[in-house]
């Protein structure tokens, strides 16, 4: 593969050559590794930057529903939008947006428009390093706005919001006055709250959750990257397309905000320490599931499970093997 022309492809715009390289950025191949992290450089020529917006929520809230509309909202106004997924489960269900085009119809049938369903990888970590570079690819191909959409059961979250400039956690209007036992984390992640299916019969309780929210927002520590007012809880309909300008022009203040005032880079330059810090972790890991290492931890786990061995000495050993360059046998 020429790594150099399927760079310049991508750059310029061709979605054939953005699916492939996603689809090498995804592979879990050693020699297709090497070409992605050439073809991940390539990219980076471009200077190209996209708005990148993180979507999470609950199965069943509508974010499949409001990606259509908000997304639909976008390309009216001349912008063009890829949205891609974080779905650690997506081996099983066979990946959450591809499962639902039916709820994205029309989006899925625009030219300014880019789909992509999450990796079929059964582990979180292998799906969001992949899907970061993802990003940085249809970044690179020339799309305005990238939306990053997650269901929101537990680490995914923060993985997406790690990749993300905005951070958007839809709600479903609340039945009783309880605060669906949102984690206080995943609140404190949120730029913007959006209390989805604010729409006939449910429109008062939405009115009322995005109280609770707005309230609840308000005893959360202030963040510096802040101005006031943020984070904000609106309501919308995804459905009818209501709120839908409003929380755009919410999340247009933010971001002109958090430019002028330095932090839109500075989160940048902290989410790259980030993932240079994931990317060594991954790496590590990965050796300890390879020859040498593997077959040596394997034994000791016999030892350890016997009583030969404590398990802090076991692990000794296997932490001094890999510092001496994988152990007898080398690397
Ligand atoms: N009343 C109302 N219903 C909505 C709205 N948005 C979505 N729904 C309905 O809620 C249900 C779930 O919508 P989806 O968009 O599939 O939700 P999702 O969050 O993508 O769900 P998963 O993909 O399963 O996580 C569907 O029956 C939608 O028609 C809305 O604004 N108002
Ligand atoms: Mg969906």
């Amino acid at each position: 593969m020429d790594v150099t022309q399927l760079a310049e492809q991508v750059i310029a715009g061709n979605r054939r050559a953005l699916a492939r390289a996603i689809t090498l950025v995804e592979s879990a191949r050693d020699d297709h590794r090497e070409q992605a992290i050439a073809l991940m450089e390539e990219v980076g020529k471009s200077g190209r930057q996209a708005l990148r917006l993180g979507l999470s929520g609950t199965p069943g809230v509508g974010k499949s529903t409001f990606i259509e509309s908000f997304g639909m909202m976008l390309i009216r106004e001349g912008l063009n939008v890829a949205v891609l997924a974080v779905d650690p489960s997506s081996s099983r269900s066979g990946g959450s947006i591809l499962g639902d085009k039916t709820r994205m119809e029309m989006l899925s049938r625009e030219r300014a428009a880019f789909i992509r369903p999450s990796p079929s990888q059964s582990e979180l970590g292998g799906v969001a390093r992949r899907t970061r570079e993802a990003v940085a690819l249809c970044e690179a191909a020339g799309y305005d706005l990238i939306l990053i959409e997650t269901v929101g059961v537990g680490q995914s979250e923060t993985v997406v919001a790690e990749m993300s400039d905005l951070f958007l956690l839809l709600l479903a209007p609340a039945g009783g006055d309880e605060l669906q036992g949102v984690k206080r984390g995943i609140m404190e992640m949120a730029d913007l709250i959006l209390v989805n299916k604010a729409d006939g019969d449910l429109k008062a309780a939405a009115q009322r959750t995005c109280a609770d929210y707005a309230g609840a927002l308000r005893l959360i520590r202030k963040r510096p990257q802040d101005p006031m007012e943020f984070p904000k809880a609106m309501t919308v309909s995804a459905i009818e397309e209501h709120g839908l300008e409003a929380a755009w022009a919410e999340m247009n203040t933010l971001i002109d905000w958090r430019r002028e005032n330095g932090f839109f880079d500075a989160r940048r330059a902290e989410q790259a320490e980030y993932w240079f810090g994931q990317e060594i972790r991954h790496g590590l890991l990965r050796q300890l599931e390879r020859e040498p290492l593997k077959s040596m931890i394997a034994g000791l786990a016999g030892k350890v499970a016997g009583g030969e061995i404590t398990p802090s000495h076991a692990a000794a050993d296997v932490l001094k093997a890999l510092r001496e360059g994988y152990g007898p046998s080398g690397p």
